[in-house]
């Protein structure tokens, strides 16, 4: 371990290549995840030469009462929410339920978070898990603009978008005649129109093929078997349209000008078994002109797929053998190659390698000459190849021509400089690129910096999401927390300052200056078009076997004490929080009928539920408001 500046640019044969039989061996051992070092190294946290773990530097974790510097989103994995954490401290802030149920806020209880996930007929969530992985946000003049985020859910093919006002849901899309859906990247600009410098569109990328149109007869055919790249729109969040293409998609990337977007495809062999999908030496990067596949759309190119109407263009490289009229050109990258990641200088996409121990880095000028017919090969984009260590994944930069790749074999983050590594490809191999490595707990897969994903990168702090956490926390049985571990990044030198336990299991997020968004700390009550606007509109009407009850609430008291239904009825409450004080929020439970959610100050929500027991039921308010909170009461007699 001693060696790990020296061995940076020298590649000992350790490091060498994961070829064709190494890569077997390491596919069963390296990527479930045992650390080629062994136990060892995972015994020895902190005290290696690559391990720089300083006192915290002054600022890292505010004194009470002060706040972070730094907003980040994560995306909560399993969870099927977007966590907003404070940073640098890591402190979660706040959870916002996209996918999954959630009991605080009453997501996927109230008829209007139902609305937005998804029902079936009899009125249960169409999806009850979900599995989400990235969270990107929206963009203007490079930046954050603090509209919106979205974050994907892999099992059932949906994009979220966040409101990032309320920090709230607000739309859920399933993409149709895909599986496996991953990758996101929203654009950064119009490809066509100056004047749209902003995010319109959201890209995603899915990684298993599937057979279209989708029918069991076609299982075995493996020429049937497609995988879709996809273009939602941002504000209305419909599908604009799909591009079928060869291969597979992992992660997404868009480049700055709007132009290009890309994915990273590690399956080009259309394998279904994981030797399979190891099997070429090479897979790609295909990117997308986005002018030229927007043009195929509105020129009537395309085909749909079964129920669905979205236009799919065709993307293959059959169908695009000319360069100045592909809508796509496939890049070709080493073995099963992972993130793919936008330099903040808007010049590069860089691909980490995974099962090569390398990262190649992509001139989108380039790309873009040989859309032009003026680049022979689309290949000669590449300006580097070279090597950072074992598993890279993804990439994230500070701002002063470093990147920073994770190294999920080596559980190390590796510092390299971009310029240098251009140069050493070029073939000035005095060039030093590696410039720092640091030792991680453990198996790292996503990093990202501060402002890292924009133009405005500030190489200030650094998280990454270590897949393992071992020995770093106290254990809790079987299930272990995972580790995010978070880095100054300020100096030449990477100093490990924090870690932090994270429930499973989060993937990817985003990290950006705090004064970028303007959150609103209450509704208004025309955001909801069922609002109760005054405490005398309370009351129960009644229509046949529907009751709607109209209720308010004030701190310490709801606007009806009591309401009476009859057994059987299909009851809908409707509840307003007339509260206008800042952190005043209600909650409404009912004993014994599974309703609970909260009302944020001049908030609306409703719930329908049948009232199929005769009795009296409390209900009680369940988000502590006021001295009075416990009296804070109704009741909803049920009569037989
Ligand atoms: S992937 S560890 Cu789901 Cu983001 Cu790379
Ligand atoms: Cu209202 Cu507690
Ligand atoms: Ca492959």
């Amino acid at each position: 371990m001693s060696d790990s500046h020296e061995r940076a640019s020298e590649a000992p044969s350790r490091r060498k290549f994961l070829n064709t039989a190494a890569a077997a061996g390491l596919a069963g051992v390296g990527l479930a995840a045992c650390n080629d070092k062994g136990a060892p190294a995972a015994a020895a946290p902190a005290a290696s030469a690559a391990g720089h773990v300083g006192a915290a530097p002054a600022g890292v974790h505010p004194k009470p009462g002060e706040l972070d510097t730094y907003y980040g989103l994560w995306s909560g994995g399993h969870t099927g929410d977007m966590r907003v954490l404070g940073l640098p401290s890591g402190r979660e802030l706040h959870r916002i339920p996209c996918f999954v149920p959630d009991a605080l806020v009453g997501w996927g209880q109230t008829n209007e978070s139902k609305a937005i996930m998804g029902t079936k007929p009899d009125g249960s969530l169409k999806f009850p898990c979900a599995d989400t992985h990235h969270t990107h946000a929206s963009y203007k003049d490079g930046n954050y603009d603090g509209r919106y985020a979205w974050i994907n859910d892999k099992i059932n093919a949906r994009i979220a978008r966040i409101r990032l006002d309320y920090f709230i849901c607000d739309k859920i899309t399933q993409i149709p005649n895909v599986q496996g859906f991953h990758g996101i990247f929203p654009d950064k600009a119009d490809p066509v129109d100056p004047k749209i410098n902003y995010t319109t569109r959201v890209f995603c990328g899915a990684e298993f093929g599937i057979p279209l149109p989708n029918t069991a007869a076609d299982a075995a055919k493996a020429e049937t078997y497609h995988s879709l790249f996809t273009c939602v729109d941002a504000e209305t969040m419909e599908v604009r349209w799909q591009a079928l293409i060869d291969g597979n998609c992992d992660l997404v990337a868009t480049s700055y000008d709007g132009k290009l977007a890309a994915a990273n495809q590690y399956n080009i062999e259309g394998g279904a078994h994981y030797a399979e999908m190891m099997s070429a030496e090479r897979d790609a990067c295909v990117f997308f002109h986005v002018a030229r596949v927007e043009q195929a759309v509105k020129d009537g190119k395309f085909k749909t797929y079964g129920d669905s109407k979205v236009p799919v263009v065709d993307a293959t490289r059959k169908a695009n053998t000319d360069p100045k009229t592909a809508i796509a050109g496939y890049v070709s990258v080493p073995k099963n190659p992972h993130g793919v990641n936008a330099s903040p200088d808007g010049k590069y996409f860089i691909c980490a390698g995974k099962l090569s121990p390398t990262a190649t880095v992509i001139e989108l000028a380039k790309v873009l000459e040989w859309f032009d017919g003026k680049l022979e090969k689309i290949d000669s984009a590449i300006v580097a190849e070279v090597e950072l260590g074992l598993g890279p994944l993804h990439t994230a930069f500070d701002g002063r021509g470093n990147a920073y790749t994770t190294l999920f074999l080596d559980s190390q983050l590796v510092k390299w400089n971009v310029d240098g590594a251009i140069k050493f490809h070029a073939g000035d191999k005095s060039v030093k690129y590696v410039v720092d490595r640091l030792d991680l707990q453990y198996q790292p897969g996503h990093v990202n910096a501060s402002q890292s994903e924009t133009r405005f990168a500030d190489g200030k702090w650094l998280a990454v999401g270590c897949k393992f956490s071992k020995d770093r926390f106290l254990p809790v049985g079987p299930l272990h927390a995972e580790n995010e571990q978070i880095i100054d990044i300020s100096g030449e030198k990477m100093v490990l300052v924090a870690d932090h336990p994270v429930r499973g299991e989060p993937h990817d997020f985003i990290i950006f200056k705090r004064d970028l968004l303007r959150p609103k700390q209450i509704y208004s009550l025309d955001d909801f078009p069922n609002a109760v606007k005054d405490p005398k509109e309370s009351g129960v009407t009644r229509n046949g076997k529907k009751v709607t009850v109209k209720m308010t609430s004030q701190a310490p008291a709801f606007s009806l004490p009591e309401f009476t239904v009859k057994k059987g009825d299909e009851v809908t409450i409707i509840l307003t929080n007339l509260d206008k004080v800042e952190d005043l929020t209600h909650g409404f439970a009912i004993a014994n009928h599974g309703v609970n959610f909260i009302v944020n100050p001049q908030e609306t929500k409703s719930v329908t539920f049948t009232a199929d027991k005769a009795g009296v039921f409390w209900c009680y308010c369940t988000h502590f408001c006021h001295a009075l909170h416990l009296e804070m009461r109704s009741r909803m007699i049920v009569e037989a």
